[in-house]
């Protein structure tokens, strides 16, 4: 294939769905160009790549104007008149410039915004979209994990766990997970309007309802309720992400939930309480990010998935010692916790080797940018993380699907590993 060359390359500062600062960067190439949004975490993994911001009192500290300079002068000198098909080789030069571990020096955020602009530019440069040009034997429609009650860092309510999901199954098409999904939103606004009043259908930062539940068993029951309304019992099943880092304590070493304190196995037993009580099916974050003896537990007693978030942070190094110690049985994959699209690939294929499952999920800070649905679709991992089918920026995420199913027909919406 001849050359595409990378003529310019532009960044900016712009807001993300919070209202804080992130950057945004387009990729221009003798045959066509690329932009690229890039996303933020609230419960950020202690290991994640660097987010470099710039302090002092603007925008909060939160600007990037620093991270939009390392973009604009020492990354398109690196890489302009280089090949943007060679993604490969624009990652890790990008990587050699920086010459940290974490990403620290040009900022993950500056180095992410270059690496998915370019691999859009390309895609564009070539007439092709962007699923088609990571992988052309992109098979799967992923079933998405909706998030649609918040808790945690997401939310002001007091609900310990960040998010409390469903996963629309047994269906042929994705379009109809998405209507099944969004039906049960909005079902679930009628029950908790109903059983709480009108403040508890306020949203959090994924678009889920921020009802001011006090017991962690309080939104299972309003959710099963919406969905018992619909008839759908043989369609929704739960996933949580627990995103413990907020109600765990480093020095005791305890998680607490509704005032009371839990050791590692005694959580892990109200995990199995809960399981049998409810249809989870997929558990994330269920334990602190260090708690190895917790997850390796887990992952041994539990025949459900439990995805690995902080714990991996997409890192391939991270995922390697979850491999050996049989912690989690699939990766959250985040493309800005790692910083290229060359190594959350890297990250996807590793795990898939091993048998782990990949969830590709969006930040709680996000953006119009969609390339995610595309990333899934691309990597052929059959489940996405992107929030309620509420707020538009979650919603663009599911309306690209949306297009990419009526692309291609004979893609496969494939829930039928979920056991029902
Ligand atoms: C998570 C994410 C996304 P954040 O914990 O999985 O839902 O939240 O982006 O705040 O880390
Ligand atoms: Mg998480």
């Amino acid at each position: 294939m001849d050359e595409i060359i990378i003529t310019d390359i532009r960044a900016r500062e712009i807001l993300d769905s919070r209202g804080n600062p992130t950057i945004g960067c387009d990729v221009k190439t003798n045959l066509g160009f690329g932009t690229a949004l890039v996303p933020s975490g609230a419960s950020v993994g202690e290991k994640e790549a660097f987010e470099l911001r710039d302090g002092g009192k603007r925008y909060h500290g939160k600007g990037v104007e620093k991270a939009v300079r390392n973009v604009n002068e020492k990354i398109a000198q690196l890489l302009i008149g280089e090949n943007v098909i060679d993604q490969r080789r624009i990652d890790s030069l990008m990587l050699e410039a920086d010459n940290t571990k974490n990403k620290s020096n040009l900022g993950a955020n500056a180095i992410l915004s270059v690496s998915l602009a370019c691999a859009r530019a390309a895609a564009n440069s070539l007439g092709v979209p962007l699923y088609k040009y990571l992988n052309p034997d992109s098979s799967i429609l992923p079933v998405p994990l909706m998030n649609i009650i918040n808790g945690g860092a997401h939310a002001g309510n007091s609900l310990e766990f960040q998010e409390f999901m469903i996963m629309p199954l047994n269906v042929e098409k994705f379009k109809d997970a998405l209507r099944i999904g969004s039906e049960t939103y909005h079902e679930l606004k009628t029950v908790l309007k109903d059983r709480y009043g009108k403040n508890a259908i306020n949203i959090g930062d994924e678009g889920g309802f921020a009802p001011p539940m006090e017991n962690i068993e309080d939104p299972f029951d309003a959710i099963l309720k919406a969905v018992e309304n619909l008839g759908y019992e043989k369609n929704i099943k739960f996933a949580i992400d627990s995103a413990p880092s907020y109600f765990y304590d480093k020095k005791t070493e305890k998680y607490t939930i509704g005032g009371k304190e839990y050791t590692n196995m005694e959580l892990l037993e109200l995990y199995k309480e809960m399981i049998s009580k409810y249809d989870i099916i997929s558990i994330e974050d269920p334990f602190y990010e260090e708690d190895y003896e917790g997850f390796a537990a887990i992952t041994k007693e539990l025949k459900i998935q439990i995805v690995g978030d902080d714990i991996f942070v997409t890192n391939p190094e991270l995922l390697k010692i979850g491999i050996k110690k049989g912690l989690c049985n699939a990766l959250l994959l985040k493309i800005n916790q790692i910083g290229t699209i060359t190594e959350s690939i890297e990250a996807a294929e590793l795990a898939f080797k091993n048998k782990y499952g990949v969830v590709v999920s969006h930040r709680s800070g996000e953006t119009e940018d969609t390339s995610i649905a595309d990333i899934s679709v691309a990597l052929n991992t059959g489940q996405i993380k992107t929030g309620a089918p509420c707020r538009g920026e979650r919603v663009a995420k599911y309306n690209r699907l949306l297009k990419i199913e009526e692309e291609n027909e004979f893609f496969m919406y494939d829930s039928k590993k979920f056991k029902l």
